[in-house]
């Protein structure tokens, strides 16, 4: 029975008594009110509780985060970079820098490269769409830095020129198109390929610590004469390739205004991302490149 209904009911029936009819109807009255106004009080009390677990549910306590939250890092080929800047800055050395897309003449000309000469072959140079066709193109090495310290400052010069070079190789384990290397050049007074040794064998202590060594191998580079290959050597005995080097050709101080017959210099460039596999033991130049946080975290 509703209780709208059982109101009615009992009205009906109060209506009916014989006696006592209206001390009955104002008991009933009474009753109603007591009864709504209880209600009425708990509802009151219900929406108080309702809001009350609302904003307990909802409580936002920032003071009770224990755990910091984690921080991104730098790329571990950034990393390796700024720990060569430092190694080399601490030998005396400032850090120089050039465009990515250079002129064939920086790239190419400048580094006695005559046009169809044979060394340009070992660089599959990518070509940009600029000027006369062959002008422009994205730098396959970071020597052509070299050319532009000397176009723009006089020797005494001690720098590096660490970025990021292109070409045209397929992706495998110790190949990537976009690669980095670190260019360093020197022109001083009666500079000679003693001073390069020592220099890279300094370097090669204070970057690799005590138990690395290195040594020369005879090389070509069309800019650097006599040429040489440098490898390093682990405290294991085995020895590792890391880069060109050499005296700097007389032609290029030449046409970079730097009188040959006053200065001379050396000059030698290397690959940071194969730097880096050797140091931190990466297998292969591809994880470098895929951007999976579980990988780069370990650096
Ligand atoms: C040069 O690029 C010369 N400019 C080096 C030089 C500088 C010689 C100054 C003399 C004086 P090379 O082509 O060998 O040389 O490259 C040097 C290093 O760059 C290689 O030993 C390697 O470590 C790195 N390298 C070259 N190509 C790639 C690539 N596709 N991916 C990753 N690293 C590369």
């Amino acid at each position: 029975m509703a209780g709208g209904n059982a109101l009615g009911v009992i009205r009906s029936l109060i209506g009916k008594l014989e006696r006592d009819k209206p001390l009955v109807g104002r008991a009933l009255s009474e009753a109603v009110a007591q009864i709504k106004a209880a209600a009425d009080a708990r509802s009151v009390e219900l929406a108080e509780i309702m809001r009350r677990d609302l904003l307990e549910a909802e409580r936002l306590d920032l003071t009770e985060l224990h755990e910091a939250p984690p921080l991104g890092r730098l790329h571990v080929i950034t990393q390796t970079q700024q720990r060569l800047e430092d190694v080399f800055c601490a030998m005396g050395y400032t850090v120089a820098e050039g465009p990515e897309i250079e002129t064939e003449w920086h790239n190419f000309g400048a580094l006695n490269f005559p046009p169809g000469h044979p060394a340009r072959d070992m660089y599959d140079t990518l070509y940009v769409d600029h000027g006369p066709p062959g002008s422009t193109l994205l730098r396959t090495h970071t020597s052509p830095v070299q050319v532009r310290v000397m176009e723009n400052q006089s020797p005494p010069l001690y720098v590096v020129a660490p970025g990021r070079c292109y070409r045209q190789d397929t992706a495998d384990a110790t190949h990537m198109p976009v690669f980095h290397q670190i260019e360093g050049l020197v022109v001083d007074d009666g500079i000679t390929l003693g001073d390069l040794a020592g220099a890279i064998e300094t370097f090669t202590t204070a970057y690799f610590g005590p138990g690395f060594t290195s040594r020369l191998r005879p090389s070509y580079f069309p800019f650097t004469e006599p040429s040489a290959e440098f490898d390093v050597q682990r405290p294991d005995g085995t020895w590792l390739e890391l880069g060109g080097c050499g005296v700097v050709h007389p032609s290029v101080l030449e046409v970079c205004g730097v009188d040959p017959e006053r200065w001379s210099g050396f000059a030698f460039g290397f690959g940071i991302d194969r730097l880096a596999m050797l140091r931190y033991g990466i297998g292969d130049l591809r994880d470098l490149w895929t951007n999976d946080v579980r990988f780069l975290e370990q650096f």
